[in-house]
């Protein structure tokens, strides 16, 4: 008995210092994430200072984050609705619950929303909080992504590659719920470059 309750208690070490470890390399994001972390965290100056830092690289390398986020009852992507040049990755990132960054494609059993030629993306379920999925987009056009847990209540997202015209974006009116409702304007998006989640 002493022998098992020894290795129970090396084993608690190992989970508590994987735990840390995950904890201080995990956090890639934007510091706006940090709203929405709970109060009372531990080491949440340090994490925030981690945060801006790696924040700045991911702006070097010019990968361009997208949270995806559970709070109050909504599910939604922040931001919205982005703009990029062809050749772009998009880094997803599972701020708070669970979700997935998926193509509207017929290989996803969705209906077509992105260009014809464009290869579809699944991120599959991420549910670790800094959770990553990251898709270089080159061919261009307007694409268009849904979270499947999430479709109805909204949880959509759009991204313009290059120029729209190439492929324009479809009519949203046959999709479920919500969803029309969150996928914002090409025109929004072109003229801002990014649109925020704020509703
Ligand atoms: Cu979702």
């Amino acid at each position: 008995m002493k022998r098992t309750h020894t290795t129970t208690k090396v084993l608690i070490g190992c989970v508590l210092v994987l735990v840390w470890v995950l904890a201080a390399c995990g956090d890639n994001g934007d510091p706006g994430a940090s709203d929405n972390d709970l109060p009372g965290d531990t080491g949440e100056a340090a994490a925030a200072e981690t945060e801006a830092a790696e924040v700045a690289e991911s702006e070097e390398d010019g990968v361009i984050e997208i949270n995806m986020y559970s709070s109050g009852g909504a599910h939604y992507n922040d931001p919205l609705g982005v703009q990029i040049e062809p050749g772009t990755t998009i880094r997803f990132v599972n701020r708070s619950g669970s979700h997935t960054a998926t193509a509207y494609h017929p290989d996803n059993r969705r209906d077509l929303r992105i260009p014809e030629n464009a290869e579809p993306f699944d991120s599959g379920v991420l549910s670790g909080r800094n959770a990553t999925y990251e898709v270089t987009l080159e061919v261009e056009g307007v694409y268009d992504y849904v979270c499947t847990l999430h479709e109805p209540q909204g949880h959509v997202g759009r991204i313009v590659v290059g120029d729209p015209d190439a492929a324009p974006a479809r009519p949203a009116d046959g999709l479920p719920g919500r969803a029309p409702d969150y996928l914002v304007s090409v025109e929004d998006i072109v003229e801002h470059g990014t649109v925020a989640y704020d509703r």
